[in-house]
């Protein structure tokens, strides 16, 4: 079926024309669950690589850290051809990572699929990552099929008998099914109906056909189920994996086999002469062949009667004994006898051969060849490029949160464009990059041959380049002139005013400095190319085409009106910043390490485009009317945590910057920044992900050495109620108070009454439920807060706004309009996070009975974890859940002020200035000075209100018990029984705490789960390395905020104290320890002493 599908696949553009025979598809997986070796014996089938070292030559890992290391770092693409009878078929085969680091390397594979391949290692079972991408499939809505790789090591290492493997194998599926029915029930906010529907309709019908087969088991003249058994009408394929519907293979990547049910069942159909439809609802489950009186049946119950199921007696068997005879007997003449009984002629040389594993991949290769059992799996079970639903379109082109008709009219046209799938003149073009990534010129196949076009590409780039660069010249010589014309204005001073040159080789400076960066970047790009991973969802694209190039924030109602003949012109390009033109330069086919030149891309294939390195960053929408609607942007997975300085020799900083901002361009989930102080800071999503970086950057990038810092750990603030036992354990009495509250009032209350009025208000501790929901719901925050903003707006706002030179001031109307366009989801989402708010406060205490009612804003950046509560008598404002209105109160003016200082106070707290966490802010009184309600003359300014609730917000958050909260990563790590000890070691020795530590049912290996403080982790993955022999790979991913309990500013005091922890309190106070790493970081002061021992010192000089 495979055979000479080599030649097929240069003729790529035969393939292209029907979008319904192409798959666009990814494999996910854990990490190390065979992605990789399936890719390669997929890619084998194609002849890129030979079928010999298919499994072990992991072609899509092309990187030399990724061969190192045996991970995937990043997800690459390949282009397949293959054949069912006269259908030819164009597969777009995306190999992703499996470590948790690159999850963003997941979402960007995921965006332009359509369905999935979800690969299951049958000793590990369903792992943490597996529930992730499991999850992923089911948000994005691409219908996955699964493969149940490695049953190899069932055989040859787990030793288990046919019988237990085959109930082994039923139990991870059974694992991966119930996961799904979670997904199923869990009503994850933002949903859709429609889905939630659909797979209801499903889950009805499932547990339908289960009645029915629990009905029939019962009576006993239903047993004989050749006939009518009712499961016929049940369609729940979109749901659940069942290997009688062929949404499963069974496999061995290593071994390079593979097999669905159904091709069993065509086989047994002819030798037993069965019905093949009976077989194949058959040979998966409980059922056994009965051989009574002659005649074979098949029948139900083989648990009951200790019978071998079809599974084991006609499939298991039959592989357990090929292993057998090739493993263990090693016996050429049985060998051969073998393989004829199984069809399949051995050449002499593989007889002849040592290596028995290749023996062995021989003959299951050719049995039962992995390939075409997935690819014929893939066309069958995944959707095609050409079926993308409206409802997918509707859900592409705009996020859940907004209104699919607040679109304006023309965009929402295009929605037809991504159901035709149409590749004619007039079809508008619409295309999704998802990354941009780097590949070495060398990997183009035209760059081999002379006269091409990628080299045409380079010429045209260079040009351009060549232009700016004179253009800059130019310009630095003007400037340079200008210097010295003014200078010859005053000749007398030339030479002697300094600062005239100083002014002048700065600018000289900057100029080649920014010269340099350009050359630097401009060199890189002689070498290396950067690639647009992207999809055709309508139209066609053409090297040399001139498109809009369409930044994720690009929003078409905001230049709907603008258009002139639906195009926008070269002035109004020039103030968009979200939307460009660019020039596509060649268009290229994915084939894994190389690149093939395209004359055309048609709609539903997955291609590489040059030649927009300069208008993209990260992602983008390419489309030839900037009426489409920017894509929606990925889901991620992994929050960036780890945030490190890097720095380089003064003279290669031109080099790191340039480095820098490919880095930033090619890296999906990399965040680069210039801090205050000076510092270049990178933040990733772990070490491994943080070393590919810091290679590429030295490597590709920048070409220079770089130094890395000391991660840079984030830390949050917060305050607790005030604490009933001493570090003693000891309770907290009079005297004994250890804690810097200050008791005049019991509730820590602050007031201030000055020139610009009177302030009373308090710090309170969130409640912990909260706070959660709070930080869970980041986003929809964001949303309410600042789309449709909490903003009040008094009468006269505008011109107090005005007169203190504010800008972005609060506009009504656009608040309202925005208000108006959320979608109902978003407005769904909103009532149900505030009934659980509600919910929640309710349950904290009395105290907090209408909380949820009296919300003025959230912290920081209007969508943070502390909450603003209004609790001024005289101040009726709107909560943030009510429509902005208008209201006639002085203070109205100066809310968003108010807002603002409470928006600084929480984004640095006072302890070493890092976010606040679960705080709650009360306002009790505010009034401004008499004065100031009778005329607006005597204006207080925007900055004297930011300063007042700023200020008064820190003091009364510092007259509470402060403690510092440290970032956690949940740690998932699988090691076999021997060293489960030396892990827990580890994990101990760096505050780690186990939550859940399960033997894995059936096998040896341990599942355990542990929460490890993210300050704590540098190394970590190195060390448990190392100390379980290279056994257990920490899967780490940020997972929560926690409390660090010791008070940062306890010192032992009473006698009991110095004795038990000596004056200079001997086991430090590791709160105070981190407060004062991040202080001196921030070149804050801190209160440690330089010399402790000033007296030793001076001993010390004078023994000299
Ligand atoms: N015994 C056996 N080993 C396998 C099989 N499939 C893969 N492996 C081995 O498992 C290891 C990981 O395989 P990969 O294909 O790199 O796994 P992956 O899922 O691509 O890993 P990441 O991309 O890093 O997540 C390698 O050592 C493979 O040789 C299999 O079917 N049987
Ligand atoms: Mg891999």
């Amino acid at each position: 079926m495979v055979a000479g599908q080599q030649d097929q696949r240069s003729n790529a553009y035969a393939l292209m024309e029907n979008p319904h025979n192409i798959r666009n598809l990814c494999i996910m997986a854990h990490v190390d669950h065979g992605k990789t070796s399936l890719a390669d014996n997929l890619v084998a089938s194609n002849g890129l690589i030979s079928q010999r070292l298919a499994g072990r030559i992991r072609y899509m890992d092309s990187r030399k850290d990724e061969a190192e290391r045996g991970i995937t770092m990043k997800s690459s693409c390949v282009s397949l051809a293959y054949s069912k009878g006269d259908e030819k078929y164009l597969i777009n085969l995306i190999d992703s990572p499996g470590h948790v680091d690159f999850s963003s390397e997941v979402s960007t594979a995921v965006r332009l699929c359509d369905g999935t391949i979800i690969v299951v290692d049958v000793i590990e079972g369903v792992c943490a990552q597996t529930k992730v991408v499991l999850q992923q499939a089911w948000v994005e809505n691409i219908q996955p099929v699964l493969v149940l790789n490695k049953i190899d090591r069932l055989i040859l290492e787990t030793k288990l008998s046919p019988i237990d493997c085959y109930y082994h194998i039923a139990q991870v599926l059974e694992q991966v099914n119930a996961y799904m029915g979670e997904l199923f029930n869990t009503t994850v906010l933002g949903k859709t109906a429609e889905g939630v529907e659909r797979r209801q309709q499903a889950e009805r019908e499932r547990r339908l056909s289960e009645r029915k087969i629990s009905e029939s088991e019962t009576a006993p003249e239903a047993k004989q189920i050749f006939s009518d058994w009712g499961i016929d009408q049940v369609d729940d394929s979109d749901l659940y994996f069942t290997p009688e519907q062929g949404n499963v293979i069974f496999a061995s990547a290593y071994d390079g086999w593979g097999f669905s049910i159904a091709h069993f069942a065509e086989q047994f159909a002819n030798k037993l002469g069965m019905n093949r439809t009976v077989l194949n609802k058959t040979l998966w489950g409980d059922y056994y062949i009965s051989s009574k009186g002659g005649e074979k049946k098949i029948m139900r119950g083989a648990r009951d009667k200790r019978k071998n199921p079809l599974f084991v007696s006609l499939i298991l068997e039959n592989l357990y004994k090929v292993y057998d005879t090739v493993m263990s007997k090693k016996d050429n003449i049985e060998l051969e006898k073998l393989a004829g009984c199984l069809g399949v002629k051995l050449p002499v040389h593989v007889l002849k051969s040592t290596d028995i594993r290749a023996k062995l991949n021989m003959l299951c290769n050719k049995w039962l060849p992995l390939a075409p059992a997935v690819l014929e799996m893939v066309v069958e079970h995944l959707p095609s490029a050409a079926s993308i639903s409206k409802e997918r379109a509707m859900k592409l082109m705009c996020s859940a949160t907004q209104r699919f008709d607040s679109l304006p009219e023309k965009s929402q046209e295009l929605q037809n464009a991504f159901v035709k799938c149409s590749s004619d003149e007039n079809a508008p073009l619409i295309v999704y990059v998802s990354k941009i990534f780097c590949v070495p010129r060398k990997h183009f196949q035209d760059e081999k041959s002379e006269g091409n076009k990628g080299f045409h590409v380079q010429n045209v780039k260079s040009s351009i380049s060549e232009e700016e660069m004179a253009k800059r010249r130019e310009e630095a010589r003007r400037m340079k002139e200008a210097a010295t014309g003014n200078s010859d204005d005053s000749k007398g001073k030339e030479l002697s005013s300094e600062e005239m040159a100083e002014i002048m080789r700065q600018q000289q400076e900057k100029l080649a400095d920014k010269e340099r960066e350009r050359e630097e970047k401009q060199k890189l790009l002689e070498e290396e190319v950067f690639v647009a991973f992207a999809r055709v969802y309508s139209g066609a694209l053409k090297p040399g085409q001139k498109v809009y190039v369409l930044g994720p924030k690009h929003d078409p109602s905001k230049i709907i009106n603008m258009l002139d003949n639906g195009e926008l012109t070269e002035e109004q390009l020039k103030d968009n910043i979200h939307v460009h033109i660019g020039q596509v330069k060649g268009i290229y086919l994915l084939l894994g390490r190389e690149l093939e030149p395209l004359e055309c891309a048609t709609a539903g294939t997955v291609i590489g485009i040059t030649g927009l390195e300069d208008q993209i960053i990260k992602s983008a929408t390419i489309s030839s009317t900037p009426v489409m609607p920017a894509f929606t942007e990925l889901t991620q997975n992994a929050t960036p945590i780890l945030r490190v300085a890097v720095l380089a020799n003064v003279k290669d900083l031109p080099k790191l910057r340039a480095g820098l901002k490919l880095l930033n361009q090619a890296d999906p989930c990399v965040q680069v920044s210039l801090q205050r102080s000076g510092e270049y800071v990178i933040v990733t999503a772990g070490e491994v992900h943080l070393q590919r970086c810091i290679d590429d950057l030295q490597e590709r990038y920048a070409g220079v050495p770089v130094q890395v810092s000391d991660p840079i750990v984030p830390f949050r603030e917060t305050i607790i109620e005030k604490p009933k036992v001493d570090r003693l354990n000891e309770a907290i009495e009079g005297e004994n108070v250890n804690t810097k509250v200050e008791d005049e009032d019991p509730l820590g209350r602050v007031e201030i009454n000055g020139s610009v009025g009177r302030l009373l208000c308090r710090a309170a501790p969130l409640p912990e439920s909260v706070t959660k929901l709070l930080d869970q719901y980041k986003d929809l925050l964001h949303l309410i807060t600042n789309k449709a903003g909490s903003v009040v707006a008094g009468e006269n706002i505008e011109t107090v706004a005005e007169s203190n030179g504010m800008e972005g001031k609060p506009d009504l109307e656009s608040t309202q309009k925005a208000q108006e366009n959320l979608s109902n989801v978003t407005l769904k989402a909103m009532s149900e996070l505030r009934f659980q708010l509600d919910k929640a406060f309710k349950e904290a205490g009395s105290e907090w009975e209408n909380a949820v009612n009296e919300i003025w804003s959230f912290g920081p950046d209007g969508c943070g974890p502390n909450v603003l509560l209004n609790r001024i008598g005289a101040y009726k404002r709107p909560s943030i859940w009510d429509k902005a209105t208008a209201i006639d109160s002085p203070l109205a003016a100066y809310d968003t002020n108010f807002v603002t200082g409470f928006q600084l106070a929480t984004a640095a707290g006072p302890l070493c200035e890092e976010p606040m966490m679960g705080v709650c802010f009360i306002i009790e009184d505010w009034s401004l000075p008499q004065k100031e309600c009778d005329t607006k003359q005597f204006g207080i300014s925007a900055g004297q209100i930011i300063s007042l609730s700023k200020d008064t917000l820190r003091k009364a958050f510092e007259k509470q018990c402060q403690r510092l909260m440290c970032a956690m990563y949940s740690c998932v790590i699988s090691v076999t029984s021997e060293v489960v000890g030396k892990m827990y070691n580890v994990i101990g020795k760096r505050q780690g705490r186990i939550v859940s530590g399960d033997i894995t049912e059936g096998s040896t290996s341990w599942n355990v789960t542990a929460y490890l403080p993210v300050i704590e982790s540098m190394n970590f993955a190195n060390e448990l390395r190392k100390s379980t022999s290279g056994e257990a790979i920490p899967q780490l991913v940020f997972s929560h905020w926690e409390v660090l309990d010791v008070d940062p500013a306890w010192e032992p005091q009473t006698t009991e104290e110095l004795a038990h922890w000596g004056e200079k309190s001997d086991s430090e106070n590791i709160a105070k320890n981190y407060i004062n790493s991040v202080r001196k970081r921030k070149g804050l002061a801190t209160d440690e002493k330089i010399i402790e021992y000033a007296e030793k010192q001076r001993t010390l000089s004078k023994n000299k």
